[in-house]
Parts: structure tokens; C-alpha cells; sequence
């Protein structure tokens, strides 16, 4: 497998989730600028949405969107627990989980990584942010991880995206539970070893 990546952004988690299978992988780099991969390739040519993450198979498929892309890997290594079992509640609590990281945290970041966003629209995500994070706070309280006392791939994508706070002067000193979160995955061997990777560390 293969998967394109930018240092850093959104496909990290996926990046995560590789190394916290054991699957055998590799990595290359696309500039999101010039839509090259790092060998020379049209990224828009693999990817027609021109976006990372995308995780090439070895049967040759491309798959794209970091929930999609993460759960397929969780379900490579079921033993790994990177994700609960598809035939219950617990798997529906995760795609919750990756759905809201998604869409109302990830996003959220988005108008400050884009210069054309106007100030208005990054204050609106501001707020959004502040709700968002007061509310994943709250839920993780003293547990250890998303889903309880396992890593699961939710917490590849919420540990990412937590990781952005830094560069939008976003203060999470204010809830003590996500730092603590924050250092606790940070602590993981595989997601060490995805950020070191990325020259991220
Ligand atoms: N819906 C996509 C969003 C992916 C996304 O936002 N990727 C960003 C990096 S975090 C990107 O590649 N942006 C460059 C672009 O859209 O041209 C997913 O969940 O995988």
C-alpha cells in the first residue's frame, strides 16, 4: 500500500493508522500546491479530488477520505482493535466519533489555512472550534482515549487535528483533558513514529 500524504495536514491520522497496524506500507509526499507527488507525478492524475489522504492498494485501487481510508485499515488487523468490530453499536460510536472529528473540528480549521478566507469566516470557525473542543473535553474527561481504554483510529484523527491548535493561536491550556489527551498519544510508538516520518518531530 502506498499512501499520499503532506507533512503535517489531515493525513497524518491515516498515517497513524498504518503504523499502528504493523501493515506493510509506504509513504510518498504530494505537494498541494503544485499537485505533484515527490516523484515527479500529476497528483490530479491519481487523485481526481486532488486532496490528501489517499492510500493506493496493492490491488491496484485507490481509496480516498480519511474515515473511509482508516477504517479499512482497522479492518486489515482486526486484532489490533484499531477499530470495534463492524456488526454493532461500538463501530457506530466510532464512525460518530470520525464523523464529528470530520466535519465539525477538522473543517473548522480549514478558513485559517486559506488565505482567501475572510476574517468573519475565521471567526465563525473560531467559535465553532471553542464549542466543538468544550464539548470533546467533556467527553474524555478522565478516560484514556475516544472509545475508553483502547486507541482506536478516532483518536489518529482527533489527536491530527488537535495538533493544528498550535498554528491558529488557539489556546487548549483551557481544557486540561485535551492536553492531556494530546500527550498521552503523542507518547504511542506508532504515532511517534508517523510524525517523525513527516519531519513533524
Ligand atoms: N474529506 C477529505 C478532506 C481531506 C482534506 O481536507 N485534505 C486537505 C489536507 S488536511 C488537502 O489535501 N487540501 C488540499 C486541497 O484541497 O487542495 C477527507 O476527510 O479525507
Amino acid at each position: 500500500m502506498k499512501l499520499f500524504y503532506k507533512a503535517g495536514a489531515c493525513s497524518l491520522a491515516s498515517h497513524i493508522a498504518l503504523e499502528e497496524s504493523g501493515l506493510a506500507y509506504e509513504i510518498e509526499a504530494v505537494d498541494l500546491k503544485t499537485k505533484l507527488t515527490a516523484s515527479g507525478a500529476d497528483f490530479n492524475k491519481i487523485n481526481a479530488k486532488g486532496y490528501v489522504p489517499a492510500l493506493l492498494l496493492d490491488n491496484g485501487e485507490l481509496l480516498t477520505e480519511g474515515p473511509a481510508i482508516m477504517q479499512y485499515i482497522a479492518d486489515q488487523v482486526p486484532a489490533k482493535h484499531l477499530a470495534p468490530l463492524n456488526d454493532g453499536m461500538a463501530r457506530y460510536r466510532l464512525q460518530s466519533w470520525l464523523t464529528f472529528i470530520g466535519t465539525e473540528v477538522h473543517k473548522n480549521f480549514s478558513p485559517f489555512f486559506n488565505p482567501a478566507a475572510s476574517s468573519d469566516s475565521k471567526a465563525a470557525a473560531m467559535a465553532n472550534l471553542e464549542r466543538r473542543l468544550a464539548y470533546v473535553a467533556q467527553q474524555i474527561d478522565d478516560k484514556q482515549f475516544l472509545l475508553g481504554n483502547e486507541f482506536s483510529i478516532g483518536d489518529a484523527y482527533l489527536f491530527t487535528v488537535l495538533g493544528w491548535a498550535k498554528y491558529i493561536d488557539l489556546d487548549l491550556g483551557k481544557w486540561p483533558a485535551l492536553v492531556a489527551y494530546q500527550e498521552r498519544v503523542g507518547a504511542r510508538p506508532g504515532v511517534h513514529a508517523a510524525m517523525k516520518a513527516e519531519g513533524l518531530i
